[in-house]
C-alpha cells in the first residue's frame, strides 16, 4: 500500500482550492456539489473526531492536521484527540464526536456514530474521482478509460458501469483485469493496438508515473486521478491541453464524509 508522506500533504488548503477550481471547470459543480449529487446527503451539525493511530508505520506527520484542515474547509467542526489509538477513540466519543475519522496503514475509515454508517477511503475515493470523470462537460462520448483496477480503481469502474458508461480498462495484474472484465463487463484496453482509441475522459488510480499512454489522449481530455505520483507528465499535459483533477487526501475524504451523512 502506497502511504502518504508529509510532502504530499504540504499546503493542503491550496491544493484543495486548486482541486475545487479544477472540479468546477471540468464539471460545472464544486467538490461539495458533486458529493451531494452522488450521495443525496447533507451535513447537519456533525462534529468530527480525528484519532491519530500509531500502529504499523505509525503516525504520518501532518495527516491528522490535514484531516482537520479538510473538514474545516468543507464547513464542518472537529478536533484531533490528544492521545492516539484506543485512548484517543475513548476521548473522541467522550468529547461528543458524531463522526470518527482514523487510519492505520490499510484502512482509513469514517464512522458516523449517530446513524451507524461507515465508509472506507479506497472505494469512496475511486467513486468520487470516477464520478468527476463521468461529469466532464467536454466529453465526446460515454467512453471512459480506467487505468489501475485495484482497491481504488475497481470501485470507480463499478460506479461508471452502473451509471451506463462504456469502460475500457487496463491493469498489468491479469487477475484484476480478468475480474473487471468478467464482473463488470469492461473492455480490455490495448495501447499497442494499431489504431488505439482516444479518450476524452481518463480515470487513473495507480501508484505509478507515466501510466497514461500518449496515444490515448484526445485533445482537451480530462484526467481525474487520485494516483500519487501523477500518471501523466507535465509535457503531455501541455501538449494535449489536458484538464486534470488530482489531490492527495481531501476529495476522497469529502466523499467518505458525505457517504456517512444522513
Ligand atoms: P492498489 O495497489 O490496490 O492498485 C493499484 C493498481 O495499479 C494495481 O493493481 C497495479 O497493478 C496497477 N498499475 C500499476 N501500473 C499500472 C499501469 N501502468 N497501468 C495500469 N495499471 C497499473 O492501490 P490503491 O489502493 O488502489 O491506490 C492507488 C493509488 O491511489 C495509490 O497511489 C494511492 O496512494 C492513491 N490513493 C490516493 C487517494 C487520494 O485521496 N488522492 C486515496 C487513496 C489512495
Ligand atoms: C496512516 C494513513 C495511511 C494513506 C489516503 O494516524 C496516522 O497519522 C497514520 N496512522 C495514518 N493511509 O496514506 C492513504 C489514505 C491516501 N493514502
Ligand atoms: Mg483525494
Amino acid at each position: 500500500m502506497a502511504l502518504l508522506t508529509p510532502e504530499d500533504l504540504e499546503n493542503i488548503n491550496r491544493r484543495l482550492e486548486e482541486a475545487d477550481a479544477a472540479v468546477r471547470s471540468a464539471t460545472g459543480l464544486d467538490i461539495t456539489e458533486v458529493c451531494k449529487a452522488l450521495y443525496k446527503t447533507r451535513p447537519c451539525t456533525e462534529t468530527v473526531g480525528i484519532v491519530p493511530i500509531t500502529s504499523g508505520n505509525g503516525i504520518i506527520g501532518s495527516f491528522s492536521e490535514s484531516l482537520l484542515a479538510i473538514i474545516e474547509y468543507f464547513g464542518l467542526d472537529g478536533f484531533i484527540t490528544e492521545m492516539p489509538d484506543v485512548s484517543g477513540y475513548y476521548q473522541a466519543v467522550k468529547d461528543e464526536a458524531n463522526i470518527i475519522l482514523m487510519a492505520d496503514d490499510n484502512t482509513f475509515l469514517a464512522h458516523n456514530l449517530e446513524n451507524g454508517k461507515i465508509a472506507n477511503n479506497q472505494p469512496c475515493t475511486g467513486i468520487i474521482y470516477a464520478e468527476i470523470a463521468s461529469r466532464y462537460l467536454h466529453a465526446d462520448s460515454k467512453d471512459v478509460l480506467a487505468l489501475g483496477l485495484g482497491k481504488v480503481g475497481l470501485p470507480g469502474v463499478a460506479h461508471l458501469v452502473k451509471k451506463g458508461f462504456n469502460v475500457y480498462g487496463h491493469d498489468p495484474d491479469e487477475k484484476l483485469l480478468e475480474r473487471a472484465v468478467s464482473e463488470f463487463g469492461i473492455t480490455p484496453y490495448a495501447p499497442e493496438a494499431e489504431n488505439p482509441k482516444k479518450f476524452s475522459m481518463i480515470f487513473e488510480a495507480t501508484p505509478c508515473e507515466n501510466t497514461i499512454p500518449e496515444s490515448a489522449l484526445a485533445e482537451k481530455c480530462l484526467v481525474s486521478t487520485p494516483g500519487i505520483p501523477c500518471g501523466i507528465s507535465e509535457e503531455l499535459r501541455k501538449k494535449y491541453n489536458v484538464e486534470i483533477v488530482m489531490e492527495p487526501l481531501g476529495v476522497g475524504t469529502a466523499s467518505m464524509l458525505y457517504s456517512v451523512f444522513d
